[in-house]
């Protein structure tokens, strides 16, 4: 299966030197759109719309309805809790495995379930693998994740490469949602010295301009923003800025 559209875009920017910010939004307690389109000015390049628990497709329908209502053009990324975060209404889904899950569900089975039904609504998949770094707070217990622990970034890269070789194109590097600690600094670095040309995505507990920029510098290509913009927006939006600047 070739790239769509949003992640050729990704990509492109990727190849121009650019690296990227994802504003994640749970629909939970949903950023208000004025909100996520101070972001989108801000040079944001993408919103990510996913939670783990009471979510029906029908909330973020109404609330993609409500974005582009009021003007959001960012690109829509689904990234999915459960079969119950599809909504034809996003430009793409992080079709995702949680490698570490000691649940075959979650590995392969919520696909199955979910793989013909992307393909009706006409959503472009991007195969992601999802691989929870500590407790993982709320996915990482609902996903039934095995913790890697923090103080083996060997562990990490190990499936970072199996997941490239694998054939995922984007590797997401999860502390979990508002996660005390995020992924650790060396797991960043020994994951990108694996792989060729996975994209990096990391999230997790980001909640300074200082961190996102050492995720960066670590080999990160993007970098995944939900809980600081929730309570402090402007402190986000200078994370946002610190690695758009550099
Ligand atoms: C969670 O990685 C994302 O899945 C973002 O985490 O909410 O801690 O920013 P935060």
């Amino acid at each position: 299966m070739k790239p769509g559209r949003v992640e050729k875009e990704l990509r492109k920017r990727i190849e121009s030197g650019e690296k990227l910010f994802f504003l994640l939004s749970d629909p939970e307690s949903p950023l208000p759109p004025r909100v996520v389109e101070r972001f989108e000015q801000g040079g944001a390049d993408a919103l990510l719309i996913g939670g783990s628990l009471n979510v029906l497709p029908y909330d973020i329908d109404a609330y993609i309805d409500e974005l582009r209502g009021d003007g959001v053009a960012l690109p829509i990324i689904l990234f999915p809790g459960g079969l119950n975060n599809i909504s034809s209404k996003a430009d793409a889904i992080f079709f995702m495995s949680l490698m570490n899950s000691l649940d075959p569900y979650w590995i392969v089975g919520a696909q199955i379930s979910a793989a013909l039904l992307i393909k009706r609504l006409g959503l472009e998949p991007i195969p992601t693998a999802y691989i929870i770094v500590g407790h993982g707070g709320a996915a990482g217990h609902v996903g039934k994740a095995q913790p890697i622990p923090y103080e083996n970034p060997y562990i990490v890269a190990s499936y970072a490469a199996a997941a490239e070789m694998l054939g995922y194109r984007f590797i997401y590097l999860e502390a979990g949602s508002g996660a005390p600690r995020p992924v650790p600094q060396e797991a960043v670095i020994y994951a990108r010295k694996v792989t060729e040309d996975a994209v990096l995505v990391v999230g997790g507990g980001i909640r300074s301009p200082e961190k996102a920029k050492e995720f960066i510098g670590a080999g990160a290509d993007a970098i995944v923003v939900g809980t600081l913009a929730e309570k402090d927006p402007e402190k986000a939006l200078q994370v946002l800025q610190a690695i758009k600047k550099r």
